[in-house]
C-alpha cells in the first residue's frame, strides 16, 4: 500500500505494469504519417512510458501512474501520448506536473474543448467526460503523475479515428495550438 516515489525524476519504488509506446505503436495518432514512418525507418524510438501502479481493479479503487514523454516532434507536431477517453466516461482523473513543460488537452463529446500548460507543482483536473491526451512542448522530458479509478478504462478507437479537434505545433522556439483540419 505504501510506495515511494523520486520528485525529482518521478521513479517509483514499487510498479505493478509498465508500458512502452514506441514510434510505431502511435501509427493513426500523429497527423502527418509520413513523417511517423521516417522516424520508425531510422531507429523506431521510444515517444512514451508509463509506470503503474495499481491496488485492484474492482470499483472504488484508485490507480496511479508517472508517465515519460519523451522531447520531440513529428512533422512539426509535438511527441504526445495517445490520449484517451475513459471506458466508463463518467470518471475524471488528476495530473500533477512533476518535471519539464507540457499541455494537457482535453475535450468533451459536445465539443468543448481546452488544454492546461504544465510545469512542475502544477495539478490539472481532468472532469468526466473528457478525453485527455498529454503533450511535451518542451526540450527535455515531461514527466507527471496521474491518479484514476481503476476500473475507468481506456478507450482509444474514437481518438485513432478522428484524433483531437486541436493539434500541438512546433512554432519557433514554443507552440501553437491549432485546428486539425481532419477532425
Ligand atoms: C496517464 C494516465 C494513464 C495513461 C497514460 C498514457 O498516466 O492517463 O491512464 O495510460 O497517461 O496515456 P495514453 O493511455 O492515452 O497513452
Ligand atoms: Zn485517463
Amino acid at each position: 500500500m505504501l510506495n515511494e516515489i523520486d520528485l525529482e525524476t518521478g521513479k517509483l519504488r514499487d510498479i505493478k505494469n509498465i508500458v512502452v509506446r514506441r514510434a510505431s505503436d502511435m501509427r493513426g495518432f500523429f497527423s502527418n504519417s509520413e513523417a511517423l514512418e521516417k522516424l520508425i525507418e531510422s531507429g523506431d524510438p521510444i515517444i512514451y512510458e508509463v509506470f503503474e501502479w495499481k491496488y485492484s481493479s474492482s470499483p472504488g479503487n484508485l490507480s496511479y501512474a508517472v508517465t515519460v514523454l519523451r522531447s520531440g516532434d513529428v512533422g512539426g507536431e509535438f511527441y504526445m501520448t495517445k490520449g484517451h477517453y475513459h471506458e466508463k466516461e463518467e470518471m475524471g482523473e488528476l495530473y500533477i506536473c512533476l518535471r519539464g513543460r507540457g499541455l494537457l488537452l482535453m475535450q468533451n463529446r459536445e465539443g468543448d474543448v481546452k488544454w492546461s500548460e504544465m510545469k512542475r507543482g502544477n495539478i490539472a483536473y481532468v472532469p468526466p467526460g473528457y478525453a485527455h491526451r498529454s503533450i511535451n512542448v518542451g526540450d527535455e522530458e515531461f514527466i507527471f503523475l496521474a491518479v484514476y479509478p481503476s476500473d475507468a478504462g481506456h478507450n482509444y478507437g474514437d481518438i485513432k479515428e478522428k484524433g483531437f479537434r486541436k493539434l500541438v505545433m512546433k512554432k519557433g522556439d514554443g507552440y501553437e495550438v491549432v485546428d486539425n483540419e481532419k477532425y
